[in-house]
């Protein structure tokens, strides 16, 4: 029996030290039209090549005909490296417009939808090295790869009744997540650079747990 759990917790450690990449802080539903960015935040010591890597968004609405089917031009293909303790952004013109920032790569209006959708991070070995479920909280919705059921690793939203305009790791790394304002009065999105947890989003987690690292089917 302890010899299970230890095989069970280097697992686990390994399986961490393996990814090392994270998906660190989105919006899919902002000011203006959309803005709307990904970035990726580097765990580790070393520089990583993220040629060959992939994000994919799948439609994860229960009653949308799409269901499962790849969102928008997902999936959006991955080329450059992400410094050690770094970031990577992909964003379209207007978020970078808006929030000033230059990303590593540029993607058109309206790649990541205003519906519940699935994140995957996937390696050039085609690993997924990480899923974020987000969810405007409709029964049935669920996180899914190309339509087949997976337990996310992370878990955003509703925020409200809604699906949350975008969410962040509080603090670069962290397991648990907050809501990004769709207003993008504070708490603001901070594509390219560090993840600053704010009162209002710790707020909102101790009021309901709308935001959660929880694994969710
Ligand atoms: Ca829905
Ligand atoms: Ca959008
Ligand atoms: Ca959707
Ligand atoms: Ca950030």
């Amino acid at each position: 029996m302890k010899l299970t759990i230890a095989i069970a917790a280097l697992a686990g450690i390994a399986t961490a030290a393996n990814a090392g990449i994270t998906i660190n802080e989105i919006l899919g539903n902002g000011p203006g039209n959309d803005s709307e960015f990904i970035e990726l935040y580097n765990t580790t010591g070393a520089s990583v090549d993220l040629t060959g890597w992939s994000i994919e968004l799948w439609e994860s609405d229960i009653d949308n005909p799409n269901y499962g089917s790849a969102d928008a031009g997902a999936p959006y293909a991955l080329s450059g490296s992400i410094d050690a303790g770094g970031y990577f952004t992909i964003a379209n013109a207007q978020a970078q417009a808006l929030m000033a920032f230059t990303a590593n790569m540029t993607f058109g209006n309206n790649s990541i939808e205003n519906s519940s959708y699935t994140v995957i991070l996937r390696d050039n070995m085609g690993n997924a090295i990480e899923s974020l479920f987000m969810t405007d909280g409709d029964a049935g919705d669920a996180a899914n790869d190309a339509g087949t059921g997976i337990i996310a690793d992370s878990t955003v939203g509703p925020d409200g009744t809604f699906l949350p305009a975008g969410a962040y790791r509080l603090g670069d790394g962290n397991a648990s997540w907050g809501i990004l304002a769709f207003s993008q009065t504070p708490p603001n999105a901070t594509p390219g650079s560090a993840n600053v947890p704010t009162p209002g989003a710790l707020a909102l987690l101790g009021l309901g747990g709308l935001a959660t690292a929880r694994r969710r089917r």
